[in-house]
């Protein structure tokens, strides 16, 4: 085994599980796709509301990324399916003076993500893990996946995204959360 890989892929305080963890508010929405909508206002120059069927006939992406939650957990190799964040926002078109984003759940959760962080391949609005619709409990109808951040910003049963110039707090940035979340460089709290 080489005594320095060139690629670590535990981020520093991590461990690594084979299996799933829940963790959320504790209030799990119920949503069939037919009752979910999501929408996204703001600094952008075309808002949208796409129900599922709008969402479903969008340009699907998959691919393969790790999980890291703040609670020192590492998930390797998951398979997701969805709509592509570089997807939304060539038909959002971003004003000039976008910065920030604020991620709402249907469960009232909401979580900031800086733009230059949601802009980027492997950031997904996710139905599909494994292939299989993504159950209730892990945020189906349908999740943000955002994998270079810690997982608190990967809003489940996502709902609405408010595009802004000025960053602020989230659920857990306003309870002492990084407002990045870098797992690389150990973003826990401010
Ligand atoms: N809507 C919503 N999204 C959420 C949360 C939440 O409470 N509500 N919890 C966050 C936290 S702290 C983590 S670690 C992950 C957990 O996702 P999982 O339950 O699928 O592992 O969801 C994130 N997204
Ligand atoms: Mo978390």
């Amino acid at each position: 085994m080489a005594k320095f890989p060139t690629k670590r892929r535990l981020p520093p305080g991590q461990i690594e599980t084979r299996k799933w963890p829940v963790l959320d508010l504790g209030d799990q929405p119920n949503l069939s796709a037919n009752d979910w909508s999501f929408s996204v206002a703001g600094l952008v120059s075309n808002p949208i509301k796409w129900s599922w069927a709008d969402f479903m006939a969008q340009p699907q992406t998959d691919n393969i990324s790790d999980i890291h939650c703040v609670t020192a957990w590492s998930r390797f190799d998951n398979h997701w399916q969805g709509v592509s964040a570089k997807h939304l926002l060539s038909v959002l078109q971003p004003k000039s003076d976008a910065a920030y984003l604020m991620i709402k759940g249907y469960d009232g959760y909401a979580t900031n993500v800086p733009l230059k962080w949601f802009d980027d391949d492997d950031v997904l609005l996710a139905h599909s893990w494994e292939g299989e619709p993504i159950t209730r409990e892990h945020g189906g109808p349908v999740r943000l996946i955002l994998p270079k951040l810690y997982f608190w910003k990967s809003a489940k049963w996502i709902r609405h995204i408010t595009v802004m110039d000025q960053n602020g707090p989230g659920y857990w940035e306003a309870r002492g959360y990084h407002m990045e979340g870098d797992p690389w460089k150990e973003d826990r709290t401010e």
